[in-house]
């Protein structure tokens, strides 16, 4: 009886500093995956940094996009943004939402693109400025259930 008491206590007051501090909402926020993305990298190899990507479907993400390249490059994967929920594209103090398919980072750029994917699958991922794919800049998002 002692300890139904002191655990109820415990929950209440856990209850009652989460809510004071905004718990909830801290918790909600960092159950976001960051996953970092390079495309290029600083010797203007033509590759993505990494080329393979491992996502849970459901699961929210936040890809941290980057250009450390002297080149214009895409991160294009159609078929992995239809099957996905964007919940936004931030680049500097742009927000962009809605349905996103390609993302174009001049040298220098940073994006960060809020991402939930919704159906298991393999998406081919590549960059569509000519010549890139072919000498490499092809990569592969992997979504499982
Ligand atoms: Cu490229």
């Amino acid at each position: 009886m002692r300890l139904i008491w002191q655990t109820l206590v415990l929950s209440v007051v856990v209850i009652f500093v989460s809510s004071l501090y905004g718990l909830p909402i801290a918790l909600a926020d960092s159950q976001v995956d960051e996953i970092k993305v390079s495309l290029g990298n600083s010797s203007g190899e033509l590759r993505f940094f990494p080329s393979n990507l491992q996502l849970e479907a459901g699961k929210p993400y936040k890809l941290l996009l980057d250009n450390p390249s002297p080149n214009k490059h895409y991160f294009t994967s159609k078929d992995f943004a239809d099957a996905s929920w964007t919940r936004k594209v931030q680049a500097g103090k742009v927000e962009v939402k809605g349905a996103i398919h390609e993302l174009e980072l001049k040298p220098g750029a940073e994006a960060e693109w809020v991402i939930t994917p919704m159906k298991a699958g393999t998406y081919e991922l590549h960059c569509s400025i000519e010549g890139h794919a072919p000498a490499g800049m092809v990569g592969e998002i992997v979504v499982t259930d």
